[in-house]
């Protein structure tokens, strides 16, 4: 595991995320998840104030979730691992923040986010940080990445998962269902996309941009199966992996319906903070709130 220079937080927290980090993954707890979910949100406001860019919105959004998956789903110390690649590069403070929970990178790490030469690059560079797998950032194309990665371990009879991080905004993308296309005729089973259906963007509100919806049935039609699951809910985050990770014919993947800047009152569900840094007045506002939490 890394060290505990945390960039925000306290002694007590330090104590209490060794003895999680020190626990099997069946043996971590709701309370121990909404620790870590609160924790991850708190760098995120902390990491992205600092660099003074960044996106807080989906990152906070997503803060549940990669706390489940980096500890009760993720496989890194087996001889056939787990691999994760995210499509939506943007949300990447996310993905840095519970890297660093998990020991993976240098707490203190996280304050360099963003910077000239950093390796926690504003959307992720392999060139950068090996660990991420893939480089993205321009949307659209990590279905593809991850589908030909997928397809690349079967033929190897590698049996490491791939699991993939999109988003809705960037299912306006054609490579997506080029890709949603080949999944399907290859029965990429081993694949395992979880996409943020928070119906923000950028410029707004994705179904006044240019809709996606329905997206269950568009999957569907593709011939995957589709679950939609509350993104805030541990049990529902926990069933709809499982249920990606049972054996079935078709590829999978998961609708986690989730609010943009969870957690912090001001940023729900405003897509102006998809891509604003907090200033300071905000930065604290905002942590007091998530302080609370944790
Ligand atoms: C190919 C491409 N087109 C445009 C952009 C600019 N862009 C950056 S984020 C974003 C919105 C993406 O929507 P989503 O991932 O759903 O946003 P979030 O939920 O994180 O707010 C856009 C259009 C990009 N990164 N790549």
């Amino acid at each position: 595991m890394g060290n505990l220079n945390f960039i925000v937080g306290s002694e007590k927290d330090k104590e209490r995320l060794k003895g999680i980090q020190a626990k099997k993954s069946a043996d971590v707890s709701v309370d121990d998840l909404e620790f870590l979910a609160a924790r991850i949100r708190q760098n995120v406001i902390e990491m992205i104030h600092r660099a003074n860019s960044g996106h807080p919105g989906g990152p906070l959004g997503l803060a549940d979730i990669y706390a489940y998956l980096y500890f009760k789903v993720l496989k890194f110390d087996t001889e056939n691992r787990d691999h994760l690649l995210i499509s939506n590069g943007h949300v990447c403070a996310v993905r840095y923040s519970a890297m660093a929970l998990r020991g993976q990178i240098e707490e203190e790490e996280l304050a360099t986010f963003r910077a000239l030469g950093s390796r926690l690059q504003g959307h992720p560079s392999t060139k950068f940080l090996p660990l991420v797998e893939n480089s993205s950032g321009s949307l659209g194309q990590g279905l593809a990445n991850a589908s030909g990665l997928a397809l690349g371990l079967r033929v190897q009879k590698n049996s490491g998962r791939v699991f993939l991080g999109m988003s809705d905004g960037e299912c306006q993308e054609g490579m997506t269902w080029e890709a949603a296309m080949a999944a399907s005729h290859n029965k990429l089973t081993n694949l395992h996309p979880f996409l943020d259906f928070n119906n923000i963007q950028i410029d707004g509100k994705v179904e006044h941009v240019m809709g996606v919806e329905p997206l269950d049935k568009k999957f569907a039609s593709f011939g995957w199966d589709v679950r939609i699951a509350d993104g805030h809910d541990f049990s529902a985050i926990g069933d709809a992996f499982s249920w990606s990770l049972e054996n079935s014919e078709r590829p999978k993947i998961i609708l986690f319906k989730t609010v943009l800047g969870k957690g912090v009152s001001f940023m729900e569900n405003n897509p102006d903070w998809h891509g604003t840094p907090p200033n300071k007045e905000k930065r604290d506002a905002a942590m007091a709130e998530l302080l609370k939490a944790g």
